[in-house]
């Protein structure tokens, strides 16, 4: 071999080395990084999440919801909620009209034209800035095409806050409108966090069985166990089509989520999607007399505060209500952050490695 070709011998090879290095780097990026940064924009678990979704009906439901904040509606679908008159006062009943219309024209949307979902065609639900005022009621339909009207008293003052459901076309829609100030005697803030698991609700203890440590961005299982004050399982009433109804609400008022337990046999991912959430809209079957399931994942790392809600079997409770327990989550650092990370340096390890293996090879050549 001529000294020339030697060089050119030797000018290739380098090529070679280099080849495999980019297209090494190529496969890192693809499969380190963009396939499972996809992965979680696809299931809604990035950055930008804004609200929740759950759904006990699997995954071909989800998507089919959308969640929006009653100003941010400039087309398409939407609910405004007019509260009068003001100024509103502790005891003073006032009317919550909610507006159904499409916009931009803003043409009403009648309630014979949404859907019944949990046998309603609107839910609201509603809290005070401490979470510690809960509400969940329902608006009916009025003359006036398109609005859904309930009277409303507040006990306490305080700033407040209502998401309102809606179901048309197989899509669930919920919107968050505008707090209401409501004045008068009495602490309007009196926000007590506590992280028992366990709390008697009437004559009822209420059990909240979870993983230590809840993660954002993982799945993760809340099982509710309810009992009599002397330790017997309780049987469920059937409350507006459902065993339990669950709303999760975090402390800044920027995750907003209404689920219900699975079906039997069916495991169900409740995944927080971006601007999405749904109300469900099944049937749902108890799971049995010992205790209900549900599935959440937690978009982001905060403080939440679940309220569950059911009818404990032949307590002559009045038609529509529900005991209500609340109960605070604390949710910790997202791990697909640092499990991408670790991800991310375990191919770059590999990569060095398989770097060194070519060119070593290629010196063998040589
Ligand atoms: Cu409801």
């Amino acid at each position: 071999m001529t000294p020339e070709e030697k060089k050119l011998k030797k000018e290739a090879l380098r090529w070679h080395f280099w080849f495999a290095v980019s297209f090494s780097l190529f496969l890192i990026v693809t499969f380190a990084l963009y396939l499972p940064l996809r992965f979680l924009h696809q299931v809604g678990v990035n950055e930008e999440v804004t609200t929740a979704h759950v759904d006990e009906e699997g995954a071909n439901h989800h998507g089919n919801a959308q969640y929006h904040e009653e100003n941010e509606v400039k087309e398409g679908l939407a609910v405004n909620l007019n509260a009068t008159p003001p100024p509103f006062t502790v005891g003073n009943p006032i009317r919550l009209d909610f507006r159904v219309s499409q916009k931009p024209a803003d043409t009403p949307v009648s309630a014979e034209i949404l859907e019944i979902a949990h046998e309603k065609p609107m839910h609201v639900i509603g809290v005070r800035s401490d979470m510690e005022e809960f509400r969940h009621i329902h608006p009916v339909p009025t003359e006036e095409a398109g609005v859904f009207s309930i009277k409303h008293k507040f006990d306490k003052p305080g700033t407040y806050k209502f998401w309102s459901e809606i179901k048309k076309d197989g899509i669930n829609h919920s919107f968050g409108h505008p707090e209401i100030s409501v004045e008068g005697s009495g602490p309007a803030f009196e926000k007590e966090v506590s992280l028992g698991k366990n709390i008697i609700v009437d004559e009822y203890q209420v059990a909240l069985r979870l993983d230590d440590i809840i993660k954002a961005g993982q799945e993760t299982e809340l099982f509710f166990d309810v009992h009599t004050l002397d330790s017997h399982e309780i049987e469920y009433e059937n409350y507006l089509d459902a065993t339990m109804h669950l709303t999760i609400i975090k402390d800044d008022w920027k995750q907003f989520i209404h689920t219900h337990p699975e079906e039997k046999d069916h495991h169900a991912s409740n995944v927080f999607i971006q601007e999405a959430f749904a109300n469900g809209g099944g049937h749902n079957t108890s799971v049995g007399g010992h205790g209900v399931e549900f599935h959440v994942t937690f978009p982001e790392t905060g403080l939440y505060k679940v309220f569950a809600q059911f009818r404990p079997s032949g307590i002559g409770l009045p038609e529509e209500e529900a005991l209500t327990a609340g109960l605070w989550i604390k949710v910790s650092d997202r791990p697909a952050v640092s499990s991408r990370w670790i991800l991310l340096f375990a191919s770059v390890a590999a990569i060095a490695v398989l770097s060194w293996l070519v060119s070593k090879y290629l010196n063998v050549k040589e």
